[in-house]
């Protein structure tokens, strides 16, 4: 991202940080909020809010783990259905809350009975066209399976917001699994699937994307600083 500049540095003699490192900092303030096993048990927030989206084993926990810089806030697990709350995480210097980072429960586990499945795929649904304060969505797709019909149907779902104005992101989580020749084609593939929408490689194990997607949250949640 060249286009849009991040956080302006704090008045010093010292060296101004890049944007992308205070971006990086910021995600470090990370804290676990509370966590809501359903959509009603959700506190309302009055910052902007981050929803990490998709399939189950996705990666989207690692990945919160990634872009914080910390080892357990998210639950991570080889396990798939690991996280069956929303979790929410508060973000902000000085214990100041300036936004919220939210990891909900991957879909299409196989193994989940299929009233839970239909249940959860309400939940999320109705959590991304209600949420107030969702300023972003980052959906986690394995470039390996593709996107998958649930993926597809949450796209549809937040269409809509998106055209509104809300900010999205495609983030293709353990790229360290693919070549370059495989990696530039589940970009190409994947940016044609979301219609142009932002598409991003990443890596927790390679730390592949962080610093872009640092900044770009950073920016979605600081848009009059942008
Ligand atoms: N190689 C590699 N493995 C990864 C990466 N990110 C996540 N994983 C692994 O993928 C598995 C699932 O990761 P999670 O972060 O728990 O996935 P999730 O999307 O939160 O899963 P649910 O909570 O079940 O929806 C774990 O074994 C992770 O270690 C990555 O960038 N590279
Ligand atoms: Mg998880």
């Amino acid at each position: 991202m060249t286009s849009t500049p991040g956080p302006r540095a704090p008045a010093s003699s010292k060296p101004e940080p890049t944007a992308a490192a205070q971006a990086v900092a910021w995600l470090h303030t990370a804290r676990f909020l509370t966590t809501a096993p359903r959509l009603e048990h959700l506190p309302a927030t009055e910052v902007p809010e981050i929803a990490f989206v998709g399939r189950s084993n996705a990666g989207k926990s690692t990945c919160i783990n990634t872009l914080t810089q910390q080892k357990r806030l998210a639950f991570a697990s080889k396990t798939p259905g690991r996280t069956q709350a929303i979790n929410l995480f508060a973000l902000g210097k000085q214990g100041l809350t300036d936004a919220v980072l939210a990891d909900l429960p991957g879909y299409g586990y196989a193994a989940v009975p299929k009233a839970d499945k239909i249940r959860w795929q309400q939940v999320m649904a109705n959590y991304l066209v209600t949420r107030e304060n969702l300023a972003g969505v980052v959906m986690l797709v394995d470039p390996r399976h593709g996107l998958t019909e649930l993926d597809e149907i949450l796209l549809e779902v937040i269409r809509p917001r998106v055209e509104a104005g809300m900010k999205f992101l495609v983030l293709l989580t353990k790229a360290d699994k693919l070549n370059r020749a495989e990696a530039n084609k589940a970009l190409s593939i994947a940016r044609l699937q979301t219609a142009g929408g932002e598409v991003k490689l990443f890596s927790a194990l390679k730390k592949q994307g962080v610093e872009e997607a640092s900044l770009l949250l950073w920016n979605w949640a600081h848009p009059e600083q942008t």
